[in-house]
């Protein structure tokens, strides 16, 4: 905004940036406008009605249309605020689809970020320009803010809740991250950078950059490790809902009502299960508070995010081997996918047949997600 050697501003570097800042000069030029309209009306009202010249009042009875001309004006002018204002707040708080996902935690003194493909880093995000990215967060103990000035993002980061803010890069470079809630005595020292760069140096980047495997393979590890594919097999008989291509519908609860399948339903579903029932399913599930950290959630979350293409896991760019599809079928048998070779996908066809073996209608238990409506229900 303002030239580089007077830093008043931060830089504008986001898609939003401009627009963040367009509102808040015009507010500013607004209150600057009738701050010094008042001060000079004063001044002059002060010299033009001086006691020497008026001794006595003159009783001024009031006039209609000067009352309205001077609530309508500042109404107009308050609803344009609140317009641009609400608009640019629905902007923010709406990631664009296709958005790439990080996640962030928070704790005392740090940020961690997660990559989808495994990278992991601290007090430093490496996002590429012109792609919306989104970033989910939540603190492994107090409450902390994640900032970026000259993205102008923030957002806070809640101990057992997610939160997501998103931002668009729009030029390379090293930016400031701060934390903007006072989060303990060394809340000064939680700070980082984001470093936006160029599509092709962020994908060497991420080639380059330290993974133990996906998000999502591991999350597969911490679902076979946990026993969820005991009750989650993605079959007829099973004990709990298939959750292919859970991930973003709009799924069918005991009351009638639907709920986004979201990463905070799906954690929400893992650590308090008898918060939300499914349609047609037992409150057998049980919880796993305390047994999972909030990075096995994230990656359970991102798991389940993977299932989306009937089992297929998400091509993530990440320095292992490319991911095999998950192999639900080996799952059934008891065979732990997680050792090495023992995930392996038979030929294509298996495959198809694999899909289809998705749970079709039950008389009783109908499908969870989907077209299908309550009857009777409206929502
Ligand atoms: C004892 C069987 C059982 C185990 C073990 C189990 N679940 Fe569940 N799960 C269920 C049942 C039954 C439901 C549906 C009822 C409900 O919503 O609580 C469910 C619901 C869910 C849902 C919501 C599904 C939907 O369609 O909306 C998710 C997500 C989920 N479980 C994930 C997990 C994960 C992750 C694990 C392992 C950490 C796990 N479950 C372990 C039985 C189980
Ligand atoms: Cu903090």
């Amino acid at each position: 905004m303002l030239p580089k050697y007077f830093p008043l501003f931060p830089e504008q570097a986001s898609k939003l940036a401009f627009h963040v800042d367009a509102l808040y000069f015009f507010i500013l030029g607004v209150t600057i406008f009738f701050t010094t309209l008042v001060a000079v009306l004063i001044l002059i009202f002060g010299i033009k009605y001086r006691h020497d010249k008026h001794p006595v009042p003159h009783q001024i009875e009031g006039s209609v249309p000067l009352e309205i001309f001077w609530s309508a004006v500042p109404l107009g002018i308050a609803m344009v605020i609140f317009t641009w204002g609400a608009v640019l707040f629905i902007q923010q708080n709406r990631p664009p689809r296709g958005s790439l996902d990080v996640y962030g935690i928070g704790k005392q003194w740090m940020w961690k970020f997660q990559h989808p493909g495994g990278q992991r880093e601290i007090n430093q995000l490496h996002v590429p320009v012109g792609r919306p990215v989104r970033v989910t967060l939540i603190s492994q103990d107090v409450l902390h803010g994640f900032y970026v000035p000259a993205f102008r993002a923030q957002m806070e980061a809640i101990p057992g809740r997610y939160t997501t803010t998103w931002f668009e890069p729009s030029k390379p470079g090293t930016y400031h991250l701060f934390c903007t809630e006072y989060c303990g005595t060394k809340h000064n020292g939680m700070v980082g950078e984001v470093i936006a760069m160029e599509p092709g140096d962020y994908e060497e980047w991420l080639r380059g950059a330290c993974a133990f495997g996906s998000l999502a393979t591991e999350g597969q590890k911490v679902f076979a490790r946990m026993g969820c594919v005991t009750c989650h097999r993605g079959d007829n008989d099973a004990r709990g809902p298939n959750l292919f291509r859970l991930y973003s519908t709009q799924v069918r609860l005991q009351g009638g009502q639907r709920v986004l399948a979201d990463a905070a339903y799906i954690r929400e579903s893992v650590l308090n299960p008898s918060a939300k029932i499914v349609y047609g399913y037992q409150n057998i599930m049980p919880t796993f508070q305390g047994q999972l950290n909030e990075e096995e959630l994230i990656e359970l979350v991102e798991y389940v995010k993977s299932l989306d293409n009937a089992g297929q896991l998400h091509q993530t760019i990440t320095n292992t081997q490319p991911e095999p599809p998950v192999n639900l079928r080996k799952m059934q048998q008891g065979i732990d996918v997680t050792k090495p070779g023992n995930n392996m996908i038979p030929a294509p066809p298996s495959h198809s047949e694999q899909m289809e073996t998705v749970p079709k209608l039950q008389p009783n238990a109908p499908q969870t997600k989907g077209q299908q409506k309550a009857p009777g229900k409206s929502q």
